[in-house]
């Protein structure tokens, strides 16, 4: 593997350590905005093929990377290759969400799950890793990624998608320890699954928890954090002589972001509900920041882009210790030129600022 990074700079500011412009990535950088994107997903077939043939995941992985200078490459994959590869059988129909063949309904389901061997189960995503490594060639970091242990059990125990997740949390009120030991073994399904992705190339980590703001404070500890701190304990730290750093994302978690921090992880992930200035305040010294522009301003002007771009950047302020990313994936209606002319905003705002090595 060719261990030579020719772009560090989001690895660096992942570490808080300083860099000379702020490194930009986004949610769903590869994804339906991009017309080439959609002509991939047409030509494989379907979306899972997309996933499971490393080819087509390389190349989608690669076509934001073709556009802009983004400053990092996200594996092409999706948070539900972990429950498809545990047995439920998972297919995305066009235009509609995911769904499980198999959704966990009784306690017998819940208590036959095993945790699968990535390199097994999940040999496409690593295939898919490794090959995304060599075609990279050291050009950018890529970062791997999973979903939080709650946020894939919502999907397996709801079917799919859901709008008011009744049947989790029914499980979650009813009988907490059959969601407890559906939680664990998911738990360590993710740790394994991640370790597998940094073995095969992945240069930092992501864990996803989309559904951890639908829990209450109380709750959200005990179901969600709890679960991905067990994680990050158990995640391989180092590999190819750096750190592998961790980023922990939940969506609604603004009131939570002390506790995020707390769990050993080396980011948190903002969403735009909160202010990243007060954020910073609050647990900027021990991790870095991940975030945060609201993913509407896509929609806007090219001037209001570059307006709300300089918003975030004086809202973080100087020093170490920012990456920047929407506080959302990027949605499917967005023009890809005002991708273009956010990344390019990021880059140049950011390096006209001064002082970016001091804390
Ligand atoms: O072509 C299509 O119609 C599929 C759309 C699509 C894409 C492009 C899905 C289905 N997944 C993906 C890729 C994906 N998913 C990535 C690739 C890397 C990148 O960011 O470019 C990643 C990191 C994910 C992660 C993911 N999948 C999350 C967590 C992040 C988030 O967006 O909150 C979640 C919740 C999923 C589930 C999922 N997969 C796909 C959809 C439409 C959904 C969401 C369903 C829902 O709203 O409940």
């Amino acid at each position: 593997m060719n261990a030579t990074l020719h772009n560090d700079r989001l690895l660096r500011a992942l570490l808080r350590q300083p860099v000379d412009a702020t490194p930009v990535w986004l949610m769903r950088q590869a994804g339906r905005y991009l017309p080439e994107y959609r002509a991939a997903r047409a030509r494989a077939g379907s979306f899972m093929a997309l996933c499971q043939t490393p080819e087509w995941a390389c190349e989608v992985t690669l076509q934001p990377l073709a556009r802009f200078p983004l400053d990092a490459a996200i594996l092409f994959s999706d948070i539900l290759t972990v429950p498809d590869a545990m047995g439920l059988g998972l297919t995305f129909s066009d235009g509609e969400g995911p769904q499980f063949a198999r959704p966990l309904r009784s306690a017998a389901d819940i208590a036959r799950l095993a945790v699968p061997d990535p390199e097994a189960a999940l040999r496409y995503v690593m295939d898919a890793v490794r090959l995304i490594r060599r075609e990279l060639a050291g050009r950018v970091p890529l970062i791997g990624f999973a979903g939080s242990p709650w946020t894939l059990a919502t999907y397996m125990v709801e079917g799919g998608s859901s709008k008011d997740y009744h049947r989790i949390k029914g499980l979650l009120y009813d009988q907490p320890g059959l969601l407890h030991r559906l939680l664990e073994v998911t738990a360590q399904a993710v740790t394994l699954y991640l370790n597998a992705q940094i073995a095969a190339g992945a240069q930092a980590v992501m864990i996803f928890d989309t559904w951890g703001g639908i829990l209450t404070p109380r709750a959200y500890r005990e179901f969600s954090l709890r679960y991905m701190a067990q994680i990050v304990a158990g995640l391989t730290r180092e590999a190819e002589n750096r750190a592998v750093p961790v980023i922990l994302f939940t969506k609604g978690g603004g009131a939570w972001l002390e506790a995020i921090a707390a769990t050993g992880c080396d980011a948190v992930g903002v969403d735009w509900t909160v202010d990243l200035g007060e954020v910073r305040r609050r647990i900027g010294t021990q991790v870095a920041l991940q975030g945060n522009l609201d993913p509407a301003v896509l929609y806007a002007a090219p001037e209001r882009i570059r307006e709300q771009v300089a918003q975030v950047l004086a809202d973080f302020g100087t020093g170490p210790g920012h990456v920047f990313n929407l506080g959302h994936g990027v949605q499917p209606g967005v023009d890809p030129e005002r991708v273009g002319t956010l990344v390019a905003a990021v880059h140049e705002l950011s390096a006209s600022q001064p002082p970016h090595g001091d804390a």
